[in-house]
């Protein structure tokens, strides 16, 4: 049976009642304030939240006298690699955050270690490059091309904007990210994983590929915060555009202070010892997140006509 109890990361006595309640046997520490560029506007919040949050839970666990019942799963980030000391990042490469985030999270990676030291604790930390689904929040860079892509291609919307096109991310599916997540629990020893699938790709190739799903080839012209995207060939009759429409441009409000430029993992560790490998590429990833979009927006589109009247009756 499930049930949903209400938490909060920065009160520990929360924290303490609720696992005093259930007894844990996993703990899967997921919670943060994980919008990167939004951490530089709440700094103080995000090293509450992510950083002291996992103190909390550790330290409840122990207080509680749970070390030895309760495994503890660390969501850890790429981003702790942030300024890359090495090419590709594994478990061993040392860290340089770039945001207030990744140096939260860096705390909680350490205190992680600490506790599985100091205690004896079975507490990981899972180094999950970024990971992505067709329910991913709206103001991460994939889902907002995702959502963009498909309100443009049905007429819905005229064009949209991004930061940085050519930072470079190594994505993977969510799906295959949290199977890994428990897999880590079940281990037989606890340790720290990362976990990425070794290709990198810039976030503009993301749009490009985006496009690809509804069959429109999109160039792109002009440098830095001038460079545009428009429509070269438009090969589904579904989703037809005039050639040469202005569908993407740059917004510098969507720079970061200090940019975390590219990011490539190595999960060998994974592979070799857990026998964990991704399922999903990353075509695999944008077909599934823009099929998903399309029928969304397609909904939204018929609303948008007055639909609303007999929608319920089709659900
Ligand atoms: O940005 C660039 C942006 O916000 C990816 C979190 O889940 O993964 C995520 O962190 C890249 C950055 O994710 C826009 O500058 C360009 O270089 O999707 P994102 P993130 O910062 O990599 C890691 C693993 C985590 O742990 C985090 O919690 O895309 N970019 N234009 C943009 N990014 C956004 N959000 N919006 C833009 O318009």
């Amino acid at each position: 049976m499930y049930f949903l109890h209400y938490g909060d990361m920065t009160d520990s006595t929360n924290l303490i009642r609720l696992i005093q309640e259930i007894q844990p046997d996993e703990i899967y520490n997921l919670a943060a304030m994980s919008h990167v560029h939004v951490s530089f506007e709440i700094p103080e919040y995000t090293a509450n939240a992510d950083g002291i949050g996992t103190l909390r839970i550790l330290d409840a666990v122990r207080l509680l006298g749970l070390e030895k019942k309760t495994r503890i799963y660390q969501a850890s980030t790429s981003e702790l690699f942030g300024k890359v000391q090495e090419i590709p990042q594994t478990e061993k490469t040392p860290f340089y955050p770039r945001s207030p985030y990744a140096v939260a999270k860096m705390y909680a990676y350490w205190i992680t270690v600490n506790y599985r030291e100091a205690y004896g604790m079975y507490a990981c930390n899972g180094i999950l490059f970024n990971h992505e689904s067709p329910i991913r929040g709206e103001t991460f860079v994939t889902r907002k091309i995702t959502r963009a892509t498909s309100r443009i291609a049905l007429g819905l919307q005229d064009k949209f904007y991004l930061g940085n096109l050519d930072a470079q991310r190594d994505w993977g599916h969510a799906k295959d990210y949290v199977r890994m997540m428990w897999m880590i629990l079940q281990a037989d020893e606890a340790e720290d994983w990362v976990i990425a699938t070794g290709k990198t790709t810039t976030v503009r190739d993301f749009v490009r590929m985006s496009f690809l799903e509804v069959g429109i080839d999109l160039e792109f012209k002009g440098e830095g915060v001038n460079e545009k995207g428009f429509v070269k060939t438009c090969n589904l009759e579904e989703f037809q555009l005039p050639i040469g429409k202005e569908v993407l441009n740059i917004d510098p409000r969507y720079f970061r202070p200090t940019e975390v430029d590219l990011l490539i993992g190595d999960a060998s560790k994974a592979n070799n010892k857990l026998g964990w490998f991704p399922e999903y590429d990353l075509k695999g990833l944008v077909k599934d997140m823009m099929q998903s979009d399309i029928k969304l927006m397609k909904k939204q589109q018929y609303l948008e006509k007055g639909g609303y009247k007999t929608l319920n009756y089709f659900e």
